[in-house]
This record gives C-alpha cells, sequence and structure tokens, in this order.
C-alpha cells in the first residue's frame, strides 16, 4: 500500500509540474483507472467534503466506501477521513435511503427511488453541507459511488449535485460460457478466470476485480459457466465451489447464476429419465435448489439452453420449452430464483435443398404458440436477431411475439463474428439501433428496449443479458478497445436511451484520460468502427461472410452454403439473398406486425442493409442507393479496407498522447486489422467476380497490379500449392517449406524505377508453430520475425493470413529480393505474395 501511495503521489507531483501524463497501463483498471487528474481539473474538486461517513454495515457498503476513498485517492490525491457518525464539517455521506430518514426526512419522502436506483444530492444535514450518495438498496449506494467517481473522473462537477438515476429494467446481467477445464467458447481472451481444471480456481481475485467492473456500470447478475453446460456443475460435491463464486461476487451486488443441463437428473442424479413431466425429476430439481440455496441464500437462478445445437431437451419427450422451464421455475420459486431459458432453439440439419425451410424462423415459430405458459420467475432470452450474432441482421420477431411471458434481450459482447477482438467494432451503434427499433406491436410506439424492461405488455421481470466472455488476459478482453463494448453493454441496460456517442466519449474519457484530442480521436474511431467492419465482412444483410463451419473469423463466403445450419445466403451465378417474403419466399416476413411485415415484404421498402435477408435478387438488382448490388460489394469492400488502412493512421496521430503500452497493444491488433481486411475484401471480391462473372467498373477486383505472387517466384526448397478455400488466398495458390526442407527461400528480381518503397510480406501465421521469416534485399537483410501469433487456424487460409509490413525500402531496379522460410512444426513457413508500393503510399 505504501508503495502504491509512493508511485501515485509521485505521479501527481510530476503531473504538477507540467509533465506529460502517462503512466504504464496494462488495461486491468479498464475504465476505474482513478489516474490524477490535471491540476485545473483537480481544482474544481477542491470543495469537496475531507471526510466519508456511511451510514450501516454490509458488505456492499463496504465495498462502497472503499471505492470512494480509493477514487478519491487517486483522482485527487486525498485521502478521506472516514467518520463514524456525523462530523461537524461537511462530509459525503453514503447510505440506503431508510438510514437517512430521521435526519433528512425531507429526502426520504422526495426520492421515489426504485430498487437499484440512486441519489447523489447536496444537502444540508443538521445545518451541514453534505454530498449524499444514497438509494433504496445498498446496490445503489454503491453505484452511486461509482457515479459520482465517474463525473469526477470526467472532470465534470459535483457542487452542487442533485443527480437521480433508476435502472431501466431489473435485469442486467452478464453470461460467461466458460467450460469448467478453463477454456472459453468463443472467448478471446485468455482461459476463464472462474474454472481451471475442472473446478473452480483457488484464487480468485480476478473475479473480484470483474465484479467490482460489472458493478460499476450497473451489472447485478451473472451466469459464470458455458451454455452448453457440464452436467457437473450441479453436483453435491461442486456446490461449495460455486459458493466461493458467490462471496467474491456478493461484496459487488452481483448475483451468481449457472447455466444447467437438463438431462441433470438423469445423467448426475441417477435417474432414468430428465422429462420435466416426471414428478421424480421435479422432485430432483427441488431437492437441488433446496441445497443451493443453504449454501448460497442469494443464488440468482439459471441458464438453460436446451433443444439446440445437440444440447438435450424437453423435445426428447415430447414436451414443450414450457414445461422444462416451468419444472425448473417451480422448484426455484420459493428461493425468488429465476430461470432464463434460451430461445435459441433450432433445427440445424435443416433440409438445405427446400427452398421453404428457414432457421430465422425457428425462435418464434417454437416459443410464440407458448405464450402465456411460462411460470412468472421465467425469462425468455432471446438473441437479438433471429440467426446468431451476425454483423448486419433484422432485429428478432419474437421479441413482440411474446405478451404474457417475460423477456431479455441477449446481446454478445465478446466479437465472436465480428472480428473477435482483433478488429475494432464498437457495437452500443449496433445495439442502439435494435434496443430502439419500434416492432410496431400496440397503438403506441413499441421499441424493443421497452418491451423487454417490460413496459409495454406489462411485465414484472425482464432486461438485459450479454454474453461477455472476459479471460485471464490483463485487459480482460484481448483488445484494448474492445472494453468500450461491455462499458457500452452496461450503460445501455442501465439506460438505453443514452446514444452511442456519449457512451464513446464517457469511455475514452475514464480509459485514456481527458486530452480533447484523445477523447476526439478514439470516440471517432469507435463509432466508425462497426460500419467499417460491416463494409467488408457481410454486404446488404448476407451475414457475416465468414467460415461459419469453424473458427468464424475469416473469410469463408460458401461455408454456409449446402449444409443444414441454415445461415444461408443462397449465392449462385445469377444473383444472392434468401427470399423470406409471404409471397413467394420462406414466410419469415410474416412473423412481424402488419406494418414491418408489408415492409420488409417489398423490395422497394427494405433498407438496403437488409436487402439480402430479405430477397433473393440479381446482381445487376438496383439498390436505393443507385448501385448494382455486385457494384455494392466491389465497392464496399475495397472502402472498407481502406477506412481499416485509415484506423491505424488516426491511432498514429495519438503517438505521446497515451502510455506506450497500450498505445503499442492497439496499433499491432489496428495493422493486423489493416491487413486482415485486405484478406477478407479480395476473398469475397474474387469469390462474387468468379461466380457472377461480372467485373468490378473501376477494374479493382482480379486485379493486382503491384503484387508478386509466392509460386511466379524462384524458388528453392518451397512448393506451390492450392489453398482451400481458393479465394482466401491471392490467385489460390501459395507455396509452403514442407517436410524434410528445413529452411526455403523465393525470389524474384524487382524491375520498378528507383525510389523509396513499403513492401507487404502476405504469409500465414497459424497457431501449430512458430516459422521464422527472413527478407533480403540483394543480401542485405532488411526485416526478420517470427509468425507467432495465436489465430485461430492450423491450416493457411483466411484465418492465418497475416501481413508484414517493411517501410522505408530503397529500392533499385535489377535488386534481388529474396524471403527465406524456415518452418515449425505443422506451421510451414507459407507465403501468399508480396505487394510493393511506393512510399508514402498514393
Ligand atoms: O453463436 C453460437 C456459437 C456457439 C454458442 C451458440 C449459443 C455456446 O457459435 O458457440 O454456444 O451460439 O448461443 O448457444
Amino acid at each position: 500500500m505504501r508503495r502504491f501511495l509512493h508511485i501515485t503521489i509521485c505521479v501527481a507531483l510530476l503531473c504538477g509540474l507540467g509533465a506529460r501524463c502517462v503512466r504504464a497501463e496494462t488495461g486491468a483498471d479498464a475504465w476505474l483507472r482513478y489516474a490524477p487528474l490535471d491540476k485545473s481539473v483537480a481544482e474544481k474538486f477542491s470543495a469537496l467534503p475531507e471526510s466519508v461517513v456511511v451510514l450501516g454495515d454490509s458488505p456492499i457498503l463496504n465495498s462502497a466506501n472503499a471505492e470512494l476513498i480509493r477514487g478519491i485517492r487517486g483522482m485527487l490525491v486525498r485521502t478521506l477521513r472516514e467518520e463514524k457518525n456525523l462530523p461537524r464539517e461537511s462530509a459525503i455521506v453514503l447510505g440506503p435511503l431508510s438510514a437517512l430518514r430521521a435526519d433528512s426526512p425531507k429526502l426520504f419522502e422526495q426520492a421515489d427511488l426504485h430498487e437499484d436506483g440512486f441519489l447523489l444530492a447536496t444537502e444540508k444535514l443538521h445545518g451541514i453541507d453534505c454530498l449524499i450518495v444514497t438509494g433504496t438498496t445498498d446496490r445503489g449506494v454503491l453505484y452511486g459511488v461509482f457515479a459520482l467517481l465517474s463525473r469526477i473522473a470526467r472532470g465534470e462537477s459535483v457542487s452542487p449535485l442533485h443527480e437521480k438515476q433508476q435502472p431501466y429494467a431489473p435485469i442486467r446481467w452478464v453470461d460467461q460460457w466458460d467450460n469448467l477445464d478453463g477454456r472459453i467458447e468463443r472467448g478471446y481472451a485468455g482461459p476463464s478466470i472462474f474454472f481451471e481444471n475442472g473446478n473452480v480456481r483457488a484464487d480468485l481475485t480476478r473475479v473480484g476485480e470483474y465484479a467490482r467492473l460489472l458493478a460499476s456500470i450497473g451489472i447485478n447478475g451473472c451466469a459464470i459457466n458455458n451454455v452448453n453446460a457440464n452436467p457437473r456443475v450441479l453436483e453435491d460435491s461442486f456446490l461449495p465451489q460455486l459458493a466461493r463464486v458467490a462471496d467474491v461476487f456478493r461484496p459487488w451486488g452481483v448475483r451468481l447464476s449457472i447455466s444447467v443441463d437438463l438431462s441433470s437428473p438423469k445423467v448426475i442424479g441417477g435417474l432414468d429419465t430428465f422429462d420435466p413431466a416426471d414428478p421424480r425429476v421435479a422432485e430432483w430439481w427441488r431437492k437441488k435448489f433446496d441445497d443451493i440455496y443453504r449454501q448460497i441464500p442469494d443464488f440468482a437462478g439459471v441458464v438453460v439452453k436446451a433443444d439446440s445445437e445437440g444440447r438435450l431437451g424437453p423435445a426428447t419427450y415430447g414436451r414443450t420449452p414450457a414445461d422444462a422451464a416451468n419444472v425448473i421455475a417451480r422448484a426455484l420459486a420459493p428461493h425468488h430464483g429465476i430461470v432464463f431459458y434460451r430461445a435459441f432453439v433450432y433445427n440445424h440439419h435443416l433440409d438445405w435443398t427446400n427452398p421453404k425451410n428457414d432457421r430465422a424462423k425457428a425462435a418464434y415459430d417454437n416459443f410464440h404458440p407458448l405464450d402465456g405458459k411460462f411460470g412468472g420467475n421465467v425469462i425468455i432470452q432471446i438473441k437479438h436477431g433471429p440467426i446468431d450474432f451476425q454483423v448486419r441482421e433484422p432485429v428478432s420477431p419474437l421479441f413482440s411475439g411474446l405478451e404474457k411471458t417475460n423477456e431479455a434481450i441477449e446481446l454478445q459482447v465478446t466479437q465472436e463474428y465480428t472480428g473477435q477482438q482483433r478488429h475494432l467494432c464498437f457495437l452500443p451503434p449496433m445495439w442502439k439501433e435494435v434496443l430502439d427499433f419500434d416492432m410496431h406491436a400496440g397503438e403506441r410506439p413499441t421499441p424493443v428496449k421497452d418491451i423487454v424492461a417490460g413496459k409495454t405488455f406489462h411485465r414484472p421481470m425482464g432486461g438485459f443479458v450479454a454474453v461477455v466472455n472476459v479471460g485471464m488476459d490483463a485487459n480482460w478482453l484481448g483488445h484494448p478497445l474492445a472494453m468500450a463494448n461491455l462499458y457500452g453493454y452496461g450503460r445501455l441496460a442501465w439506460n438505453p436511451n443514452l446514444d452511442s456517442k456519449t457512451i464513446a466519449e464517457e469511455w475514452t474519457r475514464l480509459s485514456f484520460g481527458n486530452d480533447p484530442a484523445v477523447v476526439q480521436t478514439i470516440s471517432g474511431m469507435l463509432r466508425a468502427s462497426w460500419p467499417i467492419y460491416e463494409s467488408y465482412t457481410g454486404p446488404l444483410g448476407a451475414g457475416t461472410l465468414t467460415d461459419i463451419l469453424g473458427s468464424h473469423f475469416g473469410p469463408g463466403v460458401e461455408s454456409s452454403e449446402r449444409n443444414g445450419w441454415g445461415q444461408w445466403h443462397r449465392a449462385d451465378h445469377d444473383g444472392i439473398g434468401m427470399d423470406r417474403t409471404a409471397a413467394t419466399g420462406t414466410g419469415y416476413v410474416d412473423q412481424y406486425s402488419a406494418p414491418l411485415a408489408k415492409k420488409y415484404e417489398s423490395l422497394k421498402t427494405t433498407p438496403d442493409e437488409l436487402l439480402l435477408f430479405f430477397h433473393h435478387v440479381r446482381y445487376t438488382y438496383v439498390l436505393h442507393s443507385g448501385k448494382t448490388v455486385i457494384q455494392h460489394i466491389y465497392d464496399s469492400h475495397y472502402e472498407g479496407a481502406e477506412q481499416a488502412a485509415n484506423l491505424v493512421q488516426q491511432w498514429k496521430s495519438l503517438k505521446g498522447r497515451l502510455d506506450e503500452e497500450r498505445y503499442a497493444e492497439v496499433l499491432n491488433r489496428l495493422e493486423f486489422q489493416a491487413g486482415h481486411a485486405i484478406v477478407w475484401r479480395d476473398a469475397v471480391c474474387n469469390w462474387f467476380l468468379q461466380i457472377s462473372g461480372i467485373p468490378d467498373k473501376l477494374g479493382r477486383a482480379g486485379h493486382y497490379p503491384d503484387r508478386i505472387e509466392a509460386e511466379a517466384m524462384q524458388l528453392q526448397g518451397y512448393v506451390p500449392f492450392e489453398v482451400v478455400p481458393r479465394e482466401t488466398a491471392s490467385g489460390g495458390k501459395a507455396i509452403e517449406c514442407a517436410p524434410p526442407a528445413r529452411e526455403c527461400s523465393a525470389a524474384f528480381r524487382f524491375d520498378g524505377a528507383a525510389g523509396q518503397y513499403e513492401m507487404d510480406v502476405e504469409y500465414f501465421d497459424q497457431n501449430n508453430g512458430k516459422s521464422k521469416f527472413r527478407v533480403l534485399v540483394d543480401e542485405r537483410i532488411v526485416d526478420e520475425w517470427a509468425a507467432d501469433d495465436h489465430l485461430p487456424a492450423a491450416k493457411p487460409g483466411g484465418d492465418s493470413s497475416t501481413r508484414r509490413r517493411i517501410i522505408g525500402l530503397a529500392l533499385r531496379p535489377g535488386d534481388n529480393i529474396r524471403i527465406e522460410g524456415v518452418p515449425d512444426g505443422a506451421e510451414h513457413a507459407a507465403v501468399d505474395y508480396i505487394e510493393i508500393l511506393p512510399s508514402p503510399r498514393p
């Protein structure tokens, strides 16, 4: 602690003396850095009271108190005095409303707060100026402290203060898809913070830190294990381990939940059935939850994925999701627990040859007929779109299809289909579109946010869930800027009326400080990033054109076709898109209310960005934008890749204004993204060029005048091979240095004019070896590196294709350029091509 204080004071002094305030950062502090404020900003808070009084005693109030002291000490380099009773001098007073009743009856009467809401108020208590932080619950007080500290960090005045905030909905949860062995399904930032080798981790420090982060954005529940649940979590011997996690969550007001497997009564319970209608099964669940609540009195409930992607469910016994949800709900009800039953129920063996089949219809078809049949403590958890977290989807029609059932929207912070934290993709703008979308389910506007919050159909419960998947990486999500998505999710779950600009700026200020250039640049980059990612990965609502059978990361245009998964875009020689109209298609549009069905039924009124989700059109079809579909595909991919490259430039403008660590880490990821955007661009453009036979009007697709294909170089040891699918390598081919070769080379003569150049080497970085590369110009080494990244790929292709940029190269005609590769393990130092462009780039 002393050391910590010492460092803080030194940093503060340096900052005060005008030195540039940059300190080493790992990202672990996320938006709770509490970095010392610049002197001019700190002065705004000189009138802040010197002491703090806590009215009451509970783990959550203790957290609130400790957090306040920590935050003020970090930002203002002042240590608040802790008083037991109201002092004679001005103070910050923390406590639930009930504790203020006697001292401030007026405040008590007028506060009008619901559960978890808070009030920050400058008031006189017994004639003394106080800054009061209060709520109906202790949790509200904690949220109030975080809000107060956030204001200070962003340099917003706090005196006088009268700010009341209420959460939009009671359910503000996160799910983690962590497996008990420590791996995380669709996690991109290291192993689980919860589990290791089949057990809850011995050291739960990170869990406590995570709970603190969650609390700071108003999250009040967390399901810690994968929805593809291991039945072992319910074994008697496992429950004490769960209790340890609940203990760590509790001081932060985060309630523990787990995902359960419906077949548990049979698999671990020793019954010969898990039929929800069997009384023995009901009894098993009842006993199980009684046991759990004995050990975890504030246990929140369970999440269920059933009859989906191979998970067992009520369909085994001809029962419905309502039967299954209710048997668990009845067992939880006496303890006030909740069941989140996921609407992600679909058949992944659909007959793709039948043009009427449509996976998008599944959630509504399965759940709409059951409306009103679910218990009062059941919430149907609905993914925001009808397919699966694609870069663009329409809003799920099920939101308006359940009027007598509690609902929660499921969003995804982990960027499964949106670049896996290798690409920058700030999702709040997408979520805002969904939350604000009017379902036309009544006389007055019925936006999704109101439906899920229970306001539209007067449901007692409902709200927001996001799959987050933080891991052991110090910065939680891998990409330092990806935490803006977790922050944004929390802020929107608390108040979906916030706009993305406010959220982006808040997050940037809290995470990187208040330098206007930093705030403007980073928040601008964040807000531009989803459209950029969309433009090179998923045109016009066709879905993310990724390898849907594997990693969900790189391009794989055809992987969605001719299989039962139902993520079809139906591209053929003539056209592309799923006909989901009522007139000629699958009839999906009829799941929406009449005005929306009408809108999507017609080509004229379907917005361009969703065209291919609803309609099958020819490549020559002219969009509202005036472009043909095929030209849009070419243009958007080229524009998107250019904008991705531009993100790198924007970031570079911040050099020296941020800590070196995060600066370098983000730069590294943005440079990867810029290269990978070109892989995407070329794969998608070439695939469509080939299948449609229609050239790019601007002559770009399929023509690469500055490229030297590796297979066309003079090879020693290297051997050409075909890359599958072919569009994921330039010209469909690359070269590899396969055993028994131990070192190979590929060379060519430079025949351009003398001058300064930049050279891009496109190579394949797999996760099953660490090849080494060297580039030589006339025997002079100009660059060398190891292919040691951890991309989701064990073979050359769109997932592993990586770009190395060599800058400041002086070249003369006749120069001999040679690339040498040393393979390692199953990674054969494969190379796709080299591209040489004048520097600076035209
Ligand atoms: O998006 C898909 C993922 C699966 C996931 C599933 C789900 C946990 O690819 O990994 O399983 O959705 O949401 O259940």
